[in-house]
């Protein structure tokens, strides 16, 4: 990441300078479908002001995003949401929320290009809305984890419920999130690093 760009977008704030021990910079890309807390999770873990191409909700979305159980959001992400997070004093981890609307999906590619993984966000009330976010990463072979976001008038699930309705295999990772709460956003994102490094370790299947 050029670091002049960055400078440009956030502004001059003392905790934009990386520490000079930063070693290792890791994208990480948070998806979901409309309105599970993306660009909320985005803001609340980010150390530096979080870019965010969140736009007022217009006409031409009418009809064409869903907006049911979300009637109160009046601002969506038209391109993406950057943040950053340092991890310890030598991993820094570069966040990029995607839209979840198909019209959006094009950006997919550019986003993807280098992430190490994802976490998807669900939220228990709407969870077709993420079926096919989770669908297109699979198809990638993109590694992910995914987190339960914690709306309160959500109905709780019993993890395993959840995994089975979201068709998510055993081995990955499925924590309660709380999108608006940086230690919780923090968690699910060790979360993540500890999966990703499994199965960097872990044996290969025989084929
Ligand atoms: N109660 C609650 N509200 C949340 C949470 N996460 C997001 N929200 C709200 O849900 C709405 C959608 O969140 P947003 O981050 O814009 O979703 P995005 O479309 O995935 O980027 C916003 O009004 C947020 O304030 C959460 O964990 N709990
Ligand atoms: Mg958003």
């Amino acid at each position: 990441m050029d670091s002049k760009i960055s400078e440009e977008f956030v502004g001059p704030r003392s905790e934009d300078t990386l520490p000079a021990s930063a070693a290792a910079a890791v994208k990480v890309v948070i998806v979901g479908g409309f309105g599970v807390g993306k660009t909320t999770l985005v803001g609340s873990v980010s150390e530096i002001r979080p870019l965010t191409t969140e736009e007022t909700m217009t006409q031409a979305g009418v009809g064409v995003d869903d907006v049911a159980g979300v009637e109160r959001k009046t601002e969506t992400t038209v391109a993406m949401d950057f943040g950053r997070i340092s991890i310890n004093e030598q991993l820094v981890l570069y966040l990029f929320g995607t839209p979840g609307q198909e019209r959006f999906w094009f950006l997919w590619n550019g986003l993807f290009e280098g992430a190490l993984g994802a976490v998807v966000l669900v939220d228990t009330r709407r969870l077709e809305v993420s079926f096919d976010v989770i669908g297109r990463l699979e198809e990638r072979g993109v590694p992910f984890v995914v987190g339960i976001n914690a709306f309160p008038d959500a109905p709780v699930h019993p993890v395993e419920d959840l995994r089975a309705a979201l068709d998510i295999p055993a081995s990955v990772p499925m924590i309660d999130c709380d999108a608006r709460d940086r230690g919780s956003c923090r968690d699910a994102l060790m979360t993540l690093m500890r999966y990703l490094h499994t199965l960097t370790t872990s044996t290969p299947e025989p084929q």
